[in-house]
């Protein structure tokens, strides 16, 4: 086993009465990313706090009540002793206790707390730990304290919960999972479900795979797999599902490729939106928004423009070049009325589906303070990158290709 890079690794502390509970985190990827040093995770006992024959760490509660709580003096010294050992990266924990009273653990929490240096879990049985410890970790420790829940339902301690938040967390720690995009493409990091997917054999038990992903469309395939995310989200959560999502969802938007008819709607929609571009920005030296009616008649030769088009009206365009290995992605733009309901990153997701084999990346530009753009394009798993402004006031982003 490789000792933990101090600098680099994410400490973790746990203290439980149930230490052999937390056996499972020597185990596949978080056991390997301890073995890689980066994560430093670090059981312990709260019972070598207590100083009676028995090891007591719970009493009767004040005011009655049904069961046991747990003890502040075990605790107060398990934190001390936390606190004491080796800390190289100079940071507090944050305190994580596990209950059912807490705020919930979600994907955003555990992208937050991935952040954070060092994080300390307090396990608590029975029906939980004296109030005075909580105030004693803020105040007299200084310490951040959260009590975070996996969900409404009892359990009969935090380990369990700590198993999966340490699970749910370390593997957004850089280089704990290999493939960053694997981390993107997933149930939850965009707000849906994750489409239904299938392997070889073709044919299993009499049942076939769906046709469509046999077709070797790749936009094909993407409008099915988001058709399948609304549809799942829709029945499993509806709690998930945006007024906006749910709204496309309804609406049939059809994409399909530019033809010399659609030239002059296309020409009124850019400006439309590239006069917003222009207010962000504060700026009117924008190519898109020079663009001439002649200019975009000649684009549809020089790249592959697609429309939106819902009930008949254009409501949205993008244009795709390919540059050796890259795939870029232009002129991305949505009706100003129809802006936050998922249109943009539908044109997005097809501009990407419709690149042919052996393109390595995605890249497009946007305005520097362009906040919502740039938003959407960093939710679809893009990255800034440092290069020299493509215009004046513009940024550069690129995603590798996900295959
Ligand atoms: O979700 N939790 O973190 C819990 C901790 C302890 C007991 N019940 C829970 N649900």
């Amino acid at each position: 086993m490789t000792v933990p890079d101090p600098g680099r690794a994410m400490r973790l502390d746990v203290v439980s009465i149930f230490p052999d509970y937390l056996a499972p985190l020597d185990l596949s990827l978080i056991g390997k990313a301890r073995e890689d040093g980066l994560l430093d995770v670090r059981v312990h006992d709260l019972r070598d706090f207590t100083h009676d024959r028995h090891r007591t760490v719970d009493d009767t509660p004040y005011g009655g009540g049904a069961g046991m709580v747990m003890k502040p003096q075990p605790w107060s010294e398990a934190l001390d002793h936390v606190l004491a050992l080796d800390n190289p990266s100079g940071a507090r924990p944050h305190l994580i206790v596990p209950g059912p009273g807490g705020q919930p653990f979600t994907q955003a929490l555990a992208r937050e707390l991935a952040q954070e240096p060092w994080l300390a879990f307090a396990c608590g049985r029975y029906e939980g730990i004296d109030e005075r410890v909580y105030e004693h970790a803020r105040e007299e420790l200084g310490l951040e304290v959260s009590v975070v829940s996996l969900g409404d339902y009892v359990l009969n301690g935090g380990e369990v919960a700590v198993l999966a938040m340490v699970e749910a967390v370390g593997r957004l720690v850089p280089g704990v999972i290999g493939n960053a995009e694997s981390l993107v493409e997933e149930s939850h990091e965009d707000g849906l479900l994750e489409y239904p997917i299938y392997t070889k054999p073709r044919t299993w038990n009499g049942r076939d795979v769906p046709e469509v992903l046999l077709s070797g469309n790749h936009a094909a395939i993407a409008a099915w797999r988001l058709e399948q995310r609304l549809a799942r989200t829709a029945a499993r959560r509806p709690d998930l599902l945006h007024a906006s999502h749910a709204s496309l969802a309804g609406t049939a938007v059809e994409i399909a490729a530019a033809t010399p008819g659609d030239v002059p709607e296309l020409h009124v929609l850019m400006r439309a939106c590239w006069v917003q571009e222009a207010v962000a920005n504060d700026t009117l030296d924008i190519p898109a928004l020079r663009e001439s009616l002649d200019d975009v008649r000649a684009s549809l030769d020089t790249t592959q423009t697609w429309v939106a088009r819902s009930a008949g009206r254009l409501v949205g365009a993008v244009r795709t070049s390919r540059h050796d290995d890259d795939w870029f992605i232009g002129r991305l733009c949505v009706a100003p009325d129809l802006q936050g309901r998922g249109l943009g990153r539908r044109l997005l997701e097809h501009a990407e589906a419709t690149a042919p084999d052996g393109i390595r990346t995605f890249s497009l530009n946007t305005g520097a303070k362009s906040a919502d753009n740039l938003r959407m394009y960093k939710k679809a798993g893009y990255r800034l990158v440092d290069a020299p402004a493509p215009i004046p006031g513009a940024v550069t982003l690129v995603k590798r290709r996900h295959r």
